[in-house]
């Protein structure tokens, strides 16, 4: 049954995000609620539902009022990708029952990155938390590329840059954050600007994470490797930041073109069980 009452927002007080309340995402929304969290994303960059109990097809069907699910080439790896390339709707992100990610800590980046169409956002429902730990922190990606002074942000506007797919390399060993050597190319590489507009607010968004292997297109190695470590740096400051301390029933739904995402680790004894949606996304100008 579809019902009109206003979306009413709370804004979270950090950098970015806001709580979307008393609306129950299983059934149909109307017009005007699915616009309002349209308008919502774009103003705040990532919405919190909490008190959620939804079967995989209604957080689907849920999902799929911001955009159809994203599936990569079948030549660009992702999580969850599977030997041929195809990729599950539903992405189990959970350290039990054959999920992914572990229960380390994931460095803040932006979905699908490397591929040549990102995902244009991500909603992640939590089904079981642990008692600590496993938080997920979210970065105001134009709040990073508005605070550069003027000089950087000139430097910068304009620039490519190579994010190489972490599917694609060595799990062993230490892995490298900016790429010196001219080794062969393994994967099909898709620059973006590393100053992207935001395809629907319009806003310069600083488009790069903390810690993949990456690579300013056109700049002597030294140069660019200094630049990104500066750039880096710059990201990880906390008034960019909003933690989310997870409960079960709680959405997230976050907008890969304008945050970067990290988590912090928890206890490998303990439970921790999400799913995941990606929404297809365009190329990135
Ligand atoms: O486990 C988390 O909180 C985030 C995992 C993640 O990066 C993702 O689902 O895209
Ligand atoms: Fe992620």
């Amino acid at each position: 049954m579809s019902t009109s009452s206003p979306v009413h927002l709370r804004p979270t007080g950090s950098a970015l995000g806001a709580t979307v309340l008393d609306l129950d995402v299983s059934a149909t929304l109307a017009g005007e609620q699915v616009l309002a969290l349209k308008r919502g994303l774009l103003d705040n960059h990532i919405l919190i539902f909490k008190g959620q109990d939804l079967s995989e097809a209604q957080f689907k069907a849920f999902a799929q009022y911001f955009g159809t699910i994203f599936i990569p080439p079948a030549d660009v790896p992702v999580l969850a990708s599977k030997e041929g390339g195809a990729t599950p709707d539903i992405v189990l992100v959970a350290n039990v029952d054959g999920g992914y990610t572990g229960n380390g800590e994931l460095t803040p980046h932006s979905d699908h990155h490397w591929a040549p169409q990102p995902s244009a956002g991500s909603l992640l429902y939590a089904l079981e938390v642990p008692s600590t730990g496993g938080e997920t922190s979210f970065y105001n990606m134009h709040l990073a590329y508005e605070t550069l002074n003027a000089e950087l942000k000139r430097r910068i506007d304009g620039l490519q840059l190579i994010t190489y797919n972490p599917f694609l390399t060595p799990k062993e060993g230490p892995r490298p954050k900016y790429r010196f050597e001219d080794k062969p190319l393994i994967s099909p590489v898709f620059p973006h600007p590393l100053v992207r507009i935001h395809p629907d607010s319009g806003k310069r968004i600083l488009f790069l994470d903390s810690a993949t292997e990456v690579e300013v297109v056109g700049v002597p190695k030294q140069e660019g490797f200094e630049l990104i470590e500066q750039l880096r740096e710059h990201l990880a400051q906390e008034r960019f930041r909003y933690t989310h301390k997870w409960s079960v029933g709680d959405i997230v739904y976050w907008d890969n073109q304008a945050v970067l995402h990290s988590r912090s680790a928890f206890p490998a004894e303990e439970r921790r069980v999400l799913k995941r949606v990606s929404i297809a996304g365009s190329r990135p100008f």
